[in-house]
């Protein structure tokens, strides 16, 4: 019997309405109607609620205790005022219990939200701005010291920073241990389903997420008609089951997780796990979110100084070109005399220039015949700048194309009465890609579901991957250069036309 299989982004980890017992939850309406809420700490009912407060109005079960907890989150809850993005966060006792408060709004629903305040500071003497002072300003160590930082801020046993890749895999970019037991991930790459798309969506919106405890039971949410509620924004949310039985067969017991966003986009995380449970206190969370925050903010900054670098030398050899070709009347033929520059300046083997039935090569490329296969499937599909590593993955015009020993190709197409089309060439490189584990999702029967659902592997041991049919991937500056040659090209060859048309 086959049974169709759950996919790992189909879980509704938003909606799990599952709490850890670290702390507990109220989801209010405007009226303070009680709609949802966690269990409740043992001596809540004798200390500061009454009992049965499902459906009840939330002043009228709070008892004189509650009422003097906290003057500002007090008068924000009696007034149910709070913007929509703001969470007031206050300290308040619960019977003799720290707690941090916080109240916020999503949507017309109120969330309020207590958890335990640690008593331990794990980093009583930490200056913070001279750690992020001491960040550094190159974007191959930069993530060394931030994942430094992070353990000293919190004392994970592992913290690592993973990269998401292209396919939404994943890479470990730089990692900080606790000691020599444990074993390095640095450089291993994890599969996309590790972290499921609905997950990655949902880190681009609340930026940090973490479990103290893979072992402990969590508390379920009670709501009015059993409904449930999205717990997207609450800090103290346990986190999906599977996930939960991958932590525990990679042997972990606590984790946390920050995003890092850049561009706007979900570039990475900084992944922290434990051996034994770990609760790391808001406050601390805290520090550590805006430790990530500005390292992100670092990151984009080099990124974007590297750039402009990259456009600067573009425009070197752009207006090299420039004013050689407006001097001449055919372009075609005066491209040809800096085929050195323009093959150097990509970084590939070789290149070919072609004009009709003319074909002119530089450095090794493939037989002509197949480049000019090549460039007419292109000119078909009306493509006028392509570039991949990978190209014998693509088939063109239902053709497999291939090119066998250079499977990195950069096309540019020239349109016009005049035009020609340049193709760059690079050679195939063959790597060995590490990988934690053989990136394979097993799957078990599940009674309840009485399906198969997907599962979490259970070895992380080193798998390796050949990757072959690949070259060095064409980057930022290849790929702006191509453009703004084909820009420089196509208005040179528009303005030839013209002035050839007004002569006559
Ligand atoms: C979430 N998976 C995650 C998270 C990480 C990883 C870091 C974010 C939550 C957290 O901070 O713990 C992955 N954890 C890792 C990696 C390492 C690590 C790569 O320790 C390396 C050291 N996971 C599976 C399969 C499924 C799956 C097969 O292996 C689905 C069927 C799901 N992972 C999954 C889900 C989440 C997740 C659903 C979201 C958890 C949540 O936010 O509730």
């Amino acid at each position: 019997m086959t049974i169709d299989a759950k996919k790992c982004e189909d879980e509704q980890i938003h909606l799990l309405g599952l709490i850890q017992p670290i702390g507990f939850l109220f989801i209010l309406d405007r009226n303070q109607t009680i709609l949802a809420h966690s269990d409740l700490p043992e001596n809540a009912d004798t200390e500061f609620l009454t009992r049965d407060i499902l459906g009840k109005k939330f002043s009228d079960v709070v008892t004189n205790q509650w009422k003097t907890l906290n003057p500002e989150l007090e008068e924000a809850l009696s007034n149910m005022d709070i913007q929509n993005s703001l969470r007031l966060t206050e300290e308040v006792n619960l019977g003799d219990i720290p707690y941090y408060g916080s109240l916020y709004k999503i949507d017309d629903l109120f969330y309020l939200e207590f958890e335990i305040k640690s008593q331990t500071k794990f980093t009583q003497n930490l200056s913070f701005n001279s750690h992020l002072n001491t960040l550094s300003r190159s974007t191959d160590s930069l993530w060394d010291d931030v994942a430094k930082i992070i353990r000293q801020l919190m004392p994970f046993d592992r913290v690592m920073i993973y990269k998401f890749n292209e396919d939404s895999s994943g890479i470990n970019v730089a990692e900080s241990l606790a000691d020599e037991n444990l074993k390095s991930y640095l450089g291993y790459n994890y599969p996309e389903f590790d972290i499921p798309r609905q997950a990655r969506e949902l880190y681009t919106k609340n930026h940090l997420r973490f479990i103290a405890d893979v072992n402990v039971e969590p508390h379920r949410m009670r709501s009015l008609n059993n409904q449930p509620y999205d717990l997207q924004q609450v800090a103290i949310r346990s986190l999906s089951p599977i996930h939960l039985q991958y932590l525990r067969n990679a042997e972990f017991k606590a984790s946390l997780s920050i995003s890092i966003l850049v561009m706007g986009k979900l570039w990475g995380l900084v992944c922290c796990q434990h051996r034994e449970p770990l609760c790391i206190d808001l406050q601390q969370r805290n520090l550590a979110l805006t430790v990530t925050h500005y390292a992100a903010a670092r990151y984009q900054q080099l990124l974007n100084e590297k750039q402009l670098q990259d456009v600067e030398e573009s425009l070197q050899l752009e207006s090299k070109i420039k004013e050689s070709i407006l001097l001449k009347n055919n372009v075609f033929q005066e491209l040809k005399s800096f085929s050195f520059d323009l093959n150097e300046f990509m970084q590939s083997q070789g290149l070919a220039i072609l004009q009709e039935n003319e074909i002119h090569t530089f450095g090794k490329t493939p037989a002509r015949l197949k480049i000019t296969e090549f460039v007419n499937s292109l000119t078909k599909l009306n493509k006028e700048i392509y570039l991949s590593n990978h190209h014998h993955e693509h088939s063109i015009d239902g053709v497999q194309q291939s090119f066998q020993a250079f499977p990195g190709v950069a096309y540019l197409n020239i349109r016009g009465p005049q035009g020609f089309h340049i193709v760059w060439f690079r050679k195939e490189i063959e790597t060995l890609k590490k990988w934690a584990g053989k990136p394979e999702k097993p799957y078990v029967f599940d009674d309840k579901a009485k399906a198969n659902i997907p599962s979490p592997r259970t070895s992380f041991n080193l798998w390796m991957e050949e990757v072959k049919g690949t070259s060095v991937k064409w980057s930022y500056r290849e790929s702006i250069f191509v453009e703004r040659l084909r820009d420089l090209l196509q208005v040179t060859l528009l303005k030839k036309a013209s002035e050839i048309s007004h002569l006559n």
